[in-house]
């Protein structure tokens, strides 16, 4: 008889000589005598797919990371031959298959390596569940760093690390704590300045080692699947997370509202409470742009319910609160309560919609209302019934966006905290075990809700945000870290888990701000604002379980602080929009860490605190009490202290002061950033300027400012605004060149320009090559001008 133990030391398995090789146009398949295939796409000249098979035989070729509209398309793609090897070269690759073991290694076209295998792919067979344990192993070459990851909870850079994807609510989780909330299973390699990336688009389980278990191999492995990976090659870092985020996908534009700040707790309720909370925003002029409602407002948490007592007429609250310019957000989760009256549940049952265990048994599992059955979102047909549950919420009640919560699944009172493993599921007709479906299943869920909203909110745009994710949930929604801590270490892991998730082409991205479980002092809570206003996604949220955590609760001396830094977001509104254009259109992360902005500057490589907001503002949070300041590293080049317009210069740590109402903020010199006059809410007031703060450089810089309607579509048909700048500085002249595209007309008319580090007194001023009389511009002081006509050339003279 064999038991479990003798067919597991079977052990792993190696590919071993290759003994036939054939092209299909961009796919090449390399065979060994042992089963083994090698199927080698080139989707890009820098862009190639690795996917192995055993026993000749490949899975059907299904991804749900994978975007619609990823860019396919190279130049050059030529086989040799050789003896010991077949040499594969791209305009900018070249790839070497050894014969002998298919092991694979890439150089750049100088010959420099960029990746090679170390023991290559090699598989184990699993004994309980079929299928292979798919392994794979690369050298580590030498001082590589390595970054990306998703939402790890670790150093920047994740040398010396291990790593597993499986998503988990992680209540109150720590620092180095695994596994987290999302699994997106792509990193970025640096060594040699090349830097180079591998999304490893498997569902099931999935572990990196970075170096950990022997310091010269790095590897990954999965549970089952295939051994399927995509290479993006750099040389530029962000090359790699370009291309990883073209491949896997961006979301469409939000609407500005929900670039805003928002407020939200478990849970406001009743109705009272919730408008109270909304009045003393704008009693204290405090901006905020939504407010939400945790699952208390359900009937006995039944989704796509109400509670006739604490909310008797939804419709008019929400109307209500958008007068004073609120948007309501509600939650929804996935788990549906086991009610013979309930119709969600009654739909789901007739139709067959929920998930079954192995011998068919629906899986049930307990969340808040209790026993709750699960429906299987990776069934299309589930998918669109979910997304039209959202009618009513949506077109009639008017609610502007929705947060999916739990949707790993979480499960209560369980070990796993989870769906149990043998659990079916549809995956658009692949049908598999939970193994597979587990990570993508929150990602579907989300899917579903997307498309509900979009439909229900057009002609506006919807607002999602979800907990779960896998690569590719950038395209459908927003995210938050999940349940951290009031900590001030946790500060320091909403910061790196905040870049993390940037570098892993999930840009829309933010923390619940002072700290979901515990209670934060004020002193915590604003210095978590200050770093809050500078992430994408900006909400304060809490357990509620303890004190308020609204920006008033902590004295006046905070809420003070609190307001002028949500106000400074509200200000920097065009110019984080502008950022979110660029993510969308160009898949640039809309924050950068140190290392990605200047790989080149090798003392980047372990940087964690500081980062790029945008490209052109530092940003360097206080993550310690008591602080008067902090030492951090100010990257190459001459900065702009935001708060004194002292210019330093970079390539060095430097103290930094920062008292408690400050927080360390840099401007790159030459930067235009611009602003919007602070509003309580978006759209409170029509805009009549654009304000420029133009930052003087000796020399030339770009900088950009889009904007549209900040709602609807209209921009895909061309109405936005996009205004290019140059400015070109001399030591007695400055010249700004602006360059338009696109038809919006913005509502504003006025462009005030306030000149920064101006080593001249502004003599002589000249529009378009017409000199203007320096009263008409209404020079205010030195360095305030006002200009009320569109002009491609601004060119100032010095005395
Ligand atoms: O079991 O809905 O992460 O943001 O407030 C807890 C209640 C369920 C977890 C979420 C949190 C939310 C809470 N939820």
């Amino acid at each position: 008889m064999i038991t479990t133990t003798q067919v597991q030391k079977k052990g792993n398995q190696f590919p071993n000589e290759i003994v036939d090789f054939k092209q299909e146009r961009d796919r090449l398949y390399f065979t060994t005598k042992n089963g083994v295939i090698l199927e080698l796409t080139v989707l890009r000249d820098s862009v190639i797919r690795f996917r192995y098979a055993t026993e000749y035989v490949f899975e059907p070729d299904f991804s749900y990371a994978i975007s619609d509209d990823v860019s396919l398309g190279f130049n050059s793609l030529e086989v040799e031959d050789g003896k010991l090897e077949y040499l594969i070269t791209t305009s900018k690759l070249r790839i070497y298959i050894n014969k002998g073991n298919l092991k694979v290694k890439i150089t750049d076209l100088e010959g420099t390596i960029i990746n090679e295998d170390e023991t290559g792919f090699h598989w184990e067979e699993n004994f309980d569940y079929g299928g292979n344990i798919v392994k794979m192993s690369k050298v580590t070459q030498s001082a590589e760093s390595y970054y990306g990851m998703g939402d790890k909870a670790s150093h920047t850079n994740l040398k010396g690390k291990r790593a597993n994807n499986w998503v988990t609510d992680q209540y109150a989780f720590g620092k180095d704590q695994e596994p987290l909330y999302k699994a997106i299973p792509f990193y970025v390699g640096l060594h040699n300045d090349l830097a180079y990336g591998i999304f490893f688009d498997n569902s099931f389980s999935t572990y990196f080692d970075f170096a950990h278990e022997r310091r010269n191999v790095t590897s990954f492995w999965a549970d089952g699947g295939e051994m399927n990976y995509y290479f993006f090659f750099g040389p530029k870092m962000s090359q790699v997370v370009e291309a990883y985020t073209n491949l896997t996908g961006v979301p469409e534009l939000p609407p500005l509202w929900a670039l805003g700040f928002h407020q939200s707790k478990w849970s406001y309720f009743p109705e009272k409470k919730v408008k109270q909370i909304a009045n003393t925003f704008r009693k204290l002029k405090i901006p905020c742009d939504a407010i939400y409602l945790d699952i208390d407002y359900m009937d006995g948490f039944r989704c796509f319910t109400w509670d006739n007592r604490r909310f008797p007429d939804p419709k008019r609250m929400v109307k209500e609160l958008e007068e004073i310019g609120f948007k309501t957000i509600t939650m929804i989760d996935p788990g549906i309560k086991i009610d013979r009256d309930y119709w969600v549940y009654q739909e789901a049952m007739e139709n067959d919609y929920f998930c079954k265990r192995a011998d068919g048994p629906h899986f049930k599992g307990k969340v808040w209302p209790g026993e709750c059955k699960f429906p299987d979102f990776t069934n299309p047909a589930v998918r669109e019934w979910w997304a039209d549950l959202y009618k009513e919420m949506i077109a009639d009640v008017g609610v502007h966006g929705v947060w999916n919560d739990m949707n790993e699944p979480a499960i209560m009172d369980v070990p796993s905290k989870t769906a149990n493993l043998d659990v079916r599921h549809d995956y658009d007709g692949h049908r598999c075990s939970h193994r597979k479906a587990h990570n993508v299943y929150g990602m579907q869920m989300v899917r579903a809700t997307f498309e509900g909203l979009k439909k229900y909110t057009f002609p506006k745009r919807p607002f999602v945000l979800t907990r779960a994710a896998y690569s590719g949930t950038q395209r459908y929604c927003a995210t938050w870290t999940g349940d951290n801590v009031a900590t001030w270490e946790h500060l320091w892991i909403a910061n790196v888990q905040a870049q993390r998730m940037c570098m892993s082409g999930y840009s829309f991205i933010g923390s619940d701000i002072g700290g979901f479980a515990e209670q934060p002092n004020g002193e915590l809570f604003a210095r978590w604002i200050q770093l809050g206003i500078f992430h994408p996604f900006c909400r304060v949220h809490s357990s509620g379980d303890h004190g308020d955590q609204e920006p008033w609760s902590f004295g006046k001396e905070i809420t003070d602080i609190v307001r002028k830094f949500i106000e400074l977001r509200y200000e920097l509104l065009p110019y984080i929009y502008t950022m979110f254009y660029k993510y969308v259109n160009d898949g640039l992360p809309m924050l950068k860490s140190l290392v990605f902005y200047d790989q080149e500057d090798s003392q980047t490589h372990f940087r964690t605190d500081e980062f790029i907001f945008g490209d052109q503002i530092l940003v360097c949070p206080v993550q310690e009490p008591n602080a008067q300041g902090r030492r951090m590293y100010i990257p190459r080049g001459k900065w702009y202290n935001y708060w004194t317009d002292e210019v330093v210069e970079g390539g060095d740590e430097k103290w930094v002061a920062a008292g408690i109402d400050k927080i360390p903020i840099f401007v790159k010199e030459g930067a235009i950033v611009p602003k919007y006059p602070v509003q309580q809410y978006v759209g409170e007031k029509e805009l009549t300027e654009l304000k420029l703060d133009v930052y003087y450089k000796d020399g030339t810089e770009n900088s950009m400012v889009y904007e549209d309607q900040h709602e609807g579509y209209d921009y895909k048909k061309g109405r936005f605004s996009l205004r290019k700048f140059r400015l070109r500085g001399k030591p007695k002249e400055l010249i700004v060149q602006q360059f338009k595209d696109g038809s919006y007309i913005t509502p504003y008319n006025k462009l005030r320009l306030q000149f920064h580090g101006l080593p001249f007194t502004i003599k002589k001023i000249e529009l378009d090559n017409e000199k203007v009389d320096l009263k008409s511009v209404k020079l205010n002081g030195n360095n305030n001008i006002e200009i009320s006509k569109d002009f491609t050339e601004l060119h100032l003279f010095g005395a």
